[in-house]
Parts: C-alpha cells; structure tokens; sequence
C-alpha cells in the first residue's frame, strides 16, 4: 500500500505516513456471544480511533487503509471526537449495520455502524474492551451507495431508523452523477459539514476488485467508482476517508491482487483531485 503514497506525492499532495498501527494478538478472545475476536478488535479500533485523532488535530485529511471494515468504528470515533458534525458516505455492496444480536456471522466488519449510532445504543451489549466507544452519530447523518447484500435485519434497522440508501438500484435507474448529486444535497446544509467517506472495495464489482472478503456480484463499475470520489473530492469537504477489504490474500491470480490495489489507489488518488481530463501545473508554459 506504499504505492498510494508515492503515487499521492508525484501527483502534487503533501503525504505524511503516520505509518502502520501493530495490533497485538490476543489468544484467548473467547467469542461474546456469536460475535467473534471482540477483545482483538475492540483494542485495535481504539488505535485507530487515537491515530485518526492525531491526524485530524495536526490539520490534515486523513487516510485510513485496511484491514477489514471493522476500522471504521475507531476511524469515525476518532474522526467525530475532533469534527463532531461530521457526516457518512458508506459505500459498500453490504450495510455493516448488524448488532452483535442480530449478526448472522458474528464478524465484526458486518457491524461497525451499529457501535456508531445514537439510535442503536440501547440494542448493544457491554462487549469485553468495547466500553470506550460512544456512539457519536446520528442516522440522519450517514449515506449509503452500492448496497446489494443487506440481511433482513439490516434492512429493519435502514427503514426503521430512515436512514437514507441509494442501492444499486438507484445507481441502475438514476445513474451515478444523480445520485452523487442527490446524496450531496442530502448531507450538506447552509453549513458545509466535514465528510467521512467509508468505502469498502467490495462495493466495486469484483470484476474490478476481486481480491476481497466478500465479494457479490453486481457491483459499481470502475467507473462509477472512480466518479463518486471525483465527485466527493470537489465538494472540498472530504476530511478523512477509510479504504477497507483489500485483501491480496482472497486473489485467486496475482493479477487479481494488482487488479484490486490498481482500483484501491485510483479511489484515493480520485478523493484528492486527480481528475480524468487530465491536469497541468498553475506556472505551466509551452516550450
Ligand atoms: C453479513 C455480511 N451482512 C454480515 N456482511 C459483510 O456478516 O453481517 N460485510 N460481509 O462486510
Ligand atoms: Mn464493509
Ligand atoms: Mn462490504
Ligand atoms: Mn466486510
């Protein structure tokens, strides 16, 4: 994942590595309930949650990359105590918004937005080394694009909590730019509000980005990808953004793995204004 960052400096960006977090192996992080490693992961979002914090107090946009989604929860823990305004754009085939009650899997990455809103507070129960985490979002901020695979549970909790989705049904009948358009109307106000964008690669189609957990067919093209951190990039909003579930290790071929960490780099290098039409420098001049 170092590529992003060179790539980031030659396109002009000023990049500092606040370099790799070390996650401690815990090994007996006996399941709580269903829900599976909650110590291991508990522990390690409260981390990020102090890296995303230490990024954002030193003036810069942040860059999270992962790791499973689960890093969302520190990621916008850390981000909200700093920019408690902030809003959500999640983009992703799945809505991670399961409780460890109603998890079909006990993962934790099926989870993470259900640790962060108000709303849910009263259905989540006392994990081991999840204490520190206070919900500090509320369903009307978040957005959510690409959903595809949302459990009926998940679907209860979106409709009953009205939190507002643009699936890939919406990509299909309003097209991408409406929807981004839409979606910005949605989150900014008359006060222009700090963006966290959560993208999950998984919410590309694995044609594009095959080299993930949980890859389900029917996903944004490249380009429709590509559009939403154009789109998000020129609001001048975007203050810090996770790109999760790149995992080399689910390629089936090595070009499966450079397919995945070319469309992961192309997303960040897209949310910090590298625009397809192309870009010359301000002093610029024909030899
Ligand atoms: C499923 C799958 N809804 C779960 N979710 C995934 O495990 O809660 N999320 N894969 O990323
Ligand atoms: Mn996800
Ligand atoms: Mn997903
Ligand atoms: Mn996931």
């Amino acid at each position: 994942m170092y590529e992003e960052i060179i790539k980031l400096s030659l396109s002009g960006c000023a990049v500092k590595d606040y370099g790799n977090l070390k996650f401690e192996d815990l090994p007996d992080d006996e399941p709580f309930g269903s829900t599976k490693r909650p110590r291991a992961v508990g522990l390690a979002n409260k981390q990020v949650a102090d890296a995303v914090q230490r990024v954002k107090n030193d003036g810069h946009t942040c860059v999270m990359l992962g790791g499973d989604h689960s890093l969302a929860i520190g990621s916008i823990h850390g981000h909200a105590a700093c920019r408690p305004e902030l809003k959500v754009v999640w983009v992703d085939a799945h809505a991670d918004i399961n409780t460890p009650l109603t998890s079909p899997t006990g993962n934790i990455h099926g989870q993470p937005m259900s640790y962060l809103i108000h709303e849910l507070c009263a259905k989540i129960p006392h994990m081991p080394s999840f204490s520190w985490i206070k919900p500090c979002i509320a369903a009307k901020d978040i957005v959510y694009i690409g959903l595809r695979d949302v459990d009926p549970e998940e679907h209860y909790i979106l409709k009953h909590l009205g939190i507002k989705t643009f699936s890939m049904t919406e990509v299909d009948s309003l097209g991408i730019a409406k929807v981004m358009e839409q979606t910005c109307d949605y989150i900014s106000s008359k006060i222009k509000n700090p963006i966290h964008l959560s993208y999950d690669i998984d919410a590309l189609d694995p044609s594009v980005a095959p080299a993930t957990g949980t890859p389900v067919i029917g996903g944004l093209t490249y380009r429709e990808g590509i559009y939403i951190t154009e789109y998000l990039c020129q609001t001048g909003l975007l203050s810090a953004i996770d790109l999760v579930e790149v995992n080399p290790k689910q390629a089936k071929r090595e070009e499966e793995v450079h397919w995945t960490a070319n469309a992961a780099v192309d997303l960040v290098l897209g949310c910090f204004g590298r625009v397809r039409e192309g870009s010359h420098a301000a002093d610029y001049k024909i030899p």
